[in-house]
């Protein structure tokens, strides 16, 4: 998501960054072209308006003028406006609240409310150990019923037993009698879609409303549909009332104008984002990280989050204890590597990165394909003997010659795959002498100089490091 905007903010920022000092004429340039970049995105021309008057206001203030570093302030101001506009903090789910959780699904037909009820009944059933009903409330379309009850299945929670011919709030009652009979957490509603807003859907939203009286009414809305997805919303705002809104389709969606314009235009934060349609798919929308990542700084907090996900403190610490020490070894580096496989691969990480877009763009095509670098890495350690993975240094021609027979790869690959990993481990002293802060500067270096090959295998001690936190 938000691609095209990723590589348009990249390049007026780096101009904009480079500058010692910002002047009227350069700040109006660059505003002119967030403001161009913005409207091809798609993002609503009101929150365009409103945004650039802000930005302006406060670059061309002292705060930015007169700072040591203008380049940065501006991009800071940047980032700050762009969170503003999605909703500052992140919305979410009160799971504290006295149980039943009801939770209303409405939008558009193909939206993607069904899918989405899957995916939050697995999200809340696998983070939050909630107890879980979802209730085919479609009596549109019989099909729609069959489909809920599967993806129930599917990820281990109940579904209503709705029958073809019910009435809506028959469903409705008869769900939340047994979500209090069986003492479940939460209910999670299906409802009908429509090809457009019209007045008997809205009539029955507004019962099923009535009834339910969920303690979340959440709009699904197709990001890829831009700003009539946000049309949409002001709509069912105005005429059922909802809570909030989930955005769903954000992997098809390169220009991420919904996400900006939605909160804005009608006061509905975003609580979630659906990408693909497998069910782990559903994600907290975070204003700020997505700011962040917008303008190339890099989706650090989600990455931490990802590691830590896959990663047990434990072996964490122990990781830093060997890197400050210097005795990292092969056997390590190949853990590592396994690890980032199963966070999704190099690819996914790299892009999370700072300045991570524009590093896959340079090796789009003649570059080496990270993962495939990797899986020639381990390889290679995989040809090595235990002794030589924890005592590198004794790895001599004729061992190399073996190793590079072993795993496919030349004498040449094994000696530059060995001489990086010297220079990583001496770089991984350094780092975790200079702690966290110093960590984030080496980051930024690397994420803006690393190019293709070469840096890569610097990144499995970054992962190590930052984890510390
Ligand atoms: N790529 C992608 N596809 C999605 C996502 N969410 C849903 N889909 C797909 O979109 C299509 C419609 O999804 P449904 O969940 O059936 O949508 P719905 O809103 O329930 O549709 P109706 O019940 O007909 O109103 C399906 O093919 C889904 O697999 C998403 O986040 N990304
Ligand atoms: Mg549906």
């Amino acid at each position: 998501m938000f691609g095209n905007l990723e590589d348009r903010f990249g390049d007026i920022l780096k101009k904009v960054r480079g500058q010692g000092t910002l002047s009227e004429a350069n700040i109006k340039d660059a505003l002119r072209e967030v403001r161009l970049s913005l409207l091809e995105a798609d993002v609503h021309f009101s929150v365009v308006k409103s945004f650039i008057a802000e930005v302006k206001e406060r670059a061309l203030g002292n705060e930015v003028l007169a700072s040591l570093s203008p380049g940065q302030d501006f991009v800071r101001i940047v980032a700050d406006e762009l969170t503003k506009v999605m909703g500052s903090a992140a919305a979410e789910i009160d799971l504290r609240a006295k149980p039943p959780l009801k939770i209303l699904l409405m939008g558009l037909q193909g939206a993607g409310k069904t899918t989405t009820a899957g995916k939050l009944a697995r999200l809340l059933k696998e983070k939050h150990q909630k107890e879980v009903l979802l209730v085919p409330a479609d009596l549109q379309r019989p099909a729609a019923i069959h489909q809920l009850q599967t993806l129930a299945r599917q990820v281990g929670v109940d579904a209503f037993d709705t029958q073809v011919g019910m009435p809506v709030s028959k469903v409705c009652q008869q769900a939340l009698a047994q979500v209090d009979r069986r003492g479940q957490d939460v209910a999670i509603f299906d409802t009908a879609g429509r090809l457009a807003i019209d007045l008997e859907l809205m009539e029955e939203l507004r019962e099923a409303k009535q009834l339910i009286e969920p303690t979340y009414t959440l709009l699904v809305v197709d990001a890829m549909t831009g700003q009539d997805a946000v049309n949409v919303a002001a709509e069912f705002k105005a005429q059922v009332g909802i809570d909030g809104v989930i955005l769903t389709k954000l992997d098809g969606d390169a220009r991420g104008g919904a996400a900006l314009s939605v909160r804005q235009v009608t006061g509905a934060p975003i609580y979630f984002t659906g990408t693909g349609e497998k069910l782990d798919g559903l994600e907290l929308f975070h204003p700020e990280r997505v700011a962040q990542r917008i303008l190339g700084m890099g989706d650090m907090l989600s990455l931490i989050e990802k590691t830590q996900k896959t990663y047990d403190e434990k072996k964490a610490k122990q990781l830093a204890k060997k890197m400050k020490r210097d005795d990292f070894t092969l056997e390590d580096f190949r853990e590592q590597m396994a690890m980032m496989q199963q966070m999704g691969g190099m690819k996914d990480i790299i892009k999370m990165l700072p300045g991570g877009s524009q590093i896959m763009k340079q090796m789009g095509g003649s570059g080496p394909d990270p993962d495939k670098e990797l899986l020639r890495i381990e390889a290679m350690i995989n040809s090595m003997t235990p002794k030589e993975r924890t005592k590198p240094d004794i790895l001599d021609g004729s061992r190399r010659k073996r190793i590079a027979n072993g795993s496919g790869t030349s004498l040449t690959d094994v000696n530059a795959f060995l001489k990086r990993f010297k220079n990583m481990r001496k770089m991984m002293k350094k780092m975790m002498k200079m702690g966290p802060g110093g960590l984030m500067g080496m980051m930024k270096q690397m994420g803006g100089g690393a190019g293709p090959g070469g840096g890569m295998s610097l990144r499995p001690p970054g992962m190590g490091g930052r984890r510390r936190r």
